[in-house]
């Protein structure tokens, strides 16, 4: 994906190529229907699945052609356990014109092997996730590989891209590392490391986005070897509060949580209570060290309310 980060950003500011277009005289191609698309999709990624025999090992993976429903093909074996769960697609994507909403209703059968469950923890959906991948096409091929391991955010943040959201959607099966070791050569070692294979029908993957490299085609499916190094917080608005506190209503979404209801969700609105102070204004203090006045931030615990207010002063448009 390495390869296709450049790409994207050269397009589009974003590892997802949804709105891709390259060239602005080229007739913008219509897309073909989401729910058609998966439905071919899955047909393939079954078919994969009873027709190859999987090998893991440190290094990757190795798929050979079985005869059909052979009791090696991965559909069949029981050294690794095939599983599955139903997702949606994200919400939202981010191009260069921003935080753009997804239109997609499909209900998404993902497949996925767990090859080590990882020692650390499980991360939330819009951390900042590290992780290495090796990419494989339906024909057994790789189309890209990156061992070293790249952070990516969702939504997009700072200089972290985007990954494709059948990939992001899978890390939430495996945890982290225990611990990452730096090695006398400069090299690093990751300590009991989340690892997962995963099919991606291409509704949650590059979609109608070929990359123009020719590498993968348009409505292709896509195999995933992922190790989930390490998870980081983030506050994706930089007002000072992590995300995890801009998710007033606690149920795990933050898109839906618009105190002042324009339109921004919260962990990507600056000014929360839309009072025309910033929220990182509102949460700033001013105390005396050493003789100087410093500037400091409230811990999230510590924000104080407005007066005679129930909640804190930068969700309450009634004082600044
Ligand atoms: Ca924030
Ligand atoms: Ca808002
Ligand atoms: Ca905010
Ligand atoms: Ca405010």
């Amino acid at each position: 994906m390495k390869r296709f980060f450049t790409l994207a950003v050269l397009c589009s500011g974003s590892l997802l190529f949804w709105n891709c277009n390259p060239d602005d005289d080229t007739p913008k191609v219509t897309e073909r229907d989401r729910q058609e698309v998966y439905n071919e999709d899955i047909n393939k990624i079954e078919t994969f699945l009873k027709s190859n025999s999987i090998e893991i090992n440190a290094d990757g993976v190795k798929f050979t052609t079985t005869e059909p429903n052979d009791a090696n093909a991965i559909w069949n074996q029981t050294t690794y356990q095939l599983q599955s769960v139903n997702v949606s697609n994200l919400p939202y994507y981010t191009n260069d014109q921003g935080v753009q909403k997804l239109t997609d209703n499909v209900s998404y059968k993902l497949y996925y092997i767990v090859v080590n469950e990882g020692g650390g923890n499980y991360m939330n959906i819009y951390d900042n996730a590290f992780t290495a991948y090796t990419g494989y096409k339906l024909d057994q091929t790789i189309f890209d590989t990156y061992p070293f391991g790249f952070w990516s955010a969702y939504p997009s943040f700072s200089t972290y891209t985007e990954t494709i959201t059948g990939y992001r959607q899978i890390l939430q099966k495996v945890k982290t590392a225990t611990g990452i070791i730096e090695n006398p050569d400069g090299t690093y070692t990751y300590e009991n490391p989340g690892r997962v294979i995963v099919f991606i029908p291409s509704g949650l993957g590059y979609f109608s986005s070929a990359p123009a490299n020719g590498t993968i085609g348009q409505y292709e499916p896509l195999i995933f070897d992922i190790t989930l190094i390490a998870n980081k917080e983030v506050d994706h608005d930089n007002d000072g509060i992590l995300d995890k506190y801009e998710d007033l209503n606690e149920n795990g979404d933050l898109w839906d949580d618009d105190t002042d209801g324009d339109g921004k969700a919260n962990f990507i609105d600056i000014d929360d209570d839309g009072d025309g102070y910033t929220t990182r204004q509102e949460i700033t203090f001013t105390v005396e060290e050493n003789g100087e006045m410093v500037q400091k931030i409230y811990p999230f615990n510590e924000i104080p309310s407005c007066e005679g207010g129930s909640v804190k002063k930068h969700l309450d448009k009634n004082c600044h």
